[in-house]
């Protein structure tokens, strides 16, 4: 008993078998029996909170505008984002690494401030149980947006850990979930704080703390300091933080990140031996449809549409770009060495000029599954580091990294860099 990290979970159940007056309801404060409980832990954690959520916050939205979701219905299936989408932007190309930091500290951070989230919720769960349920119409409204706030929380923060460990349960409809999720969420985040800021500054402030309706009346005996319970829920972050933050990296340190995805499983070692996201025979691509003999890429505009064979397109100016692959997942790659035909020479073969390259509706040769296509804005197609590559570190692309030819776009999500192009059509969308 004496490492129950959180006491009045399992000794106050054992007390009350012996107290038989003891509260058997959660709705009366003396069932709640945790001398931990208090305005001080709540506090704290809530502070902690205040600063991350609105990271996770700030850093989704970045995230969602990096699929530039305007291109829709292409990019994005949700059908109008209303009021809601009044900050999207055109996504920029640099830095390079921009979506990689984002989505890095997005996914990372999320991870992290789990079981600081469990652990508030803890400490206020007398208070969701409190009764009556409201006492005035002020505490109505409060108690409706505890709803939203804690429902909400565990709603992002649930989809977003199975979006990235169970590999995209909700087919096609992850980002309207998690987007809207988290304004609703937000706007009951952003009522709390404002309604608890002083009162949290103030419990900190103070050595001693007021009693309120979150100390029990009725405390068992503590097994562990509330310092104690601090670093069990920052070590638990801790723990997350070490064996997640490792999938941004190459090499050894990609081996630490125990709790992240691991995509198409190992992808050897060599040029082409960087992480992979869908296998080549995952997605379902025929050997038979990307032999020299077989394959064409079909690149249509207003001019009309041009057939090319892989050696012709190796024919053609090639160009080198050092870029990553940064997943939604939140892993990433680091730079890796593309070479290939830059995306706006392929604009100015088809009745564009190069240096004013229109959208690009890019299609793979997959069947089936979400990401056979995407949609590129003329800012990535313009930019003179965009590519359809043929080759990566000095070697042909393998099939799992998307030979014969795939996308890559500075600073653009992992998911817009289609492999297996079969066909690319120029026109502003
Ligand atoms: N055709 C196709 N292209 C695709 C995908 C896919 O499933 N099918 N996955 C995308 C995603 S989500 C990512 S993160 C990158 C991963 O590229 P890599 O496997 O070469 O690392 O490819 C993108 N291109
Ligand atoms: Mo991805």
């Amino acid at each position: 008993m004496g490492c129950a990290p959180f006491p009045g979970v399992i000794p106050a159940y054992r007390q009350d078998m012996r107290d038989p007056d003891a509260p058997r309801l959660p709705s009366s404060p003396g069932f709640w029996r945790s001398p931990l409980r208090g305005p001080w832990l709540t506090s704290v954690l809530g502070l902690v909170l205040l600063a991350g959520i609105t990271v996770l916050f700030v850093t989704g939205l970045v995230s969602y505008a990096a699929y530039n979701p305007g291109l829709s219905p292409v990019n994005d299936k949700t059908p109008d984002k209303g009021i809601l989408g009044f900050y999207l932007f055109a996504w920029p190309t640099r830095p390079h690494w921009l979506y990689r930091l984002n989505q890095g500290v997005h996914v990372t951070l999320g991870i992290t401030l789990t079981p600081v989230l469990l652990a508030k919720l803890w400490s206020v769960v007398p208070r969701l149980f409190a009764l009556p349920p409201a006492r005035s119409l002020a505490h109505a409204l409060e108690r409706i947006s505890l709803v939203l706030l804690v429902g909400g929380g565990l709603f992002e923060f649930v989809t977003g850990v199975l979006n990235i460990q169970l590999d995209y349960v909700f087919p096609g409809s992850f980002y309207p979930l998690h987007f809207y999720g988290a304004w609703v969420f937000f706007a009951a985040f952003v009522a709390h704080a404002l309604l608890k800021m002083p009162t949290a500054l103030r419990n900190l402030r103070h050595l001693r703390e007021e009693r309120n309706d979150l100390v029990s009346p009725r405390p068992a005996e503590p097994t562990v300091s509330r310092r104690g319970a601090l670093w069990f829920v920052g070590g638990g972050s801790l723990l997350l933080f070490v064996t997640t933050v490792g999938q941004n990296f190459d090499g050894p340190l990609r081996r630490t990140a125990l709790l992240a995805p691991h995509g198409g499983g190992d992808p050897g070692s060599g040029p082409n031996g960087f992480q992979i996201n869908k296998t080549a025979a995952y997605a379902g691509i025929d050997p038979a449809e990307t032999g020299e003999e077989a394959w064409r890429l079909v690149i249509t505009g207003p001019a009309g549409t041009v057939r090319l064979s892989r050696a012709q397109l190796a024919q053609l100016p090639l160009h080198s770009s050092a870029l990553p692959i940064a997943c939604v997942e939140g892993w990433s790659t680091s730079d890796q060495w593309w070479r290939g035909v830059r995306l706006r020479d392929l604009a100015a073969l088809v009745g564009y000029d190069a240096g004013d390259p229109p959208d690009l509706f890019v299609e793979s040769l997959q069947r089936h599954g979400a990401f056979r296509s995407a949609a590129l804005r003329a800012n990535q197609v313009a930019d003179p580091r965009s590519l359809l590559a043929l080759y990566v570190n000095g070697e042909e692309l393998s099939p799992d990294h998307g030979h014969p030819a795939r996308i890559i776009v500075p600073a653009a999500p992992g998911v817009l860099n289609t492999k297996w192009v079969a066909r690319m059509t120029f026109g502003d969308l």
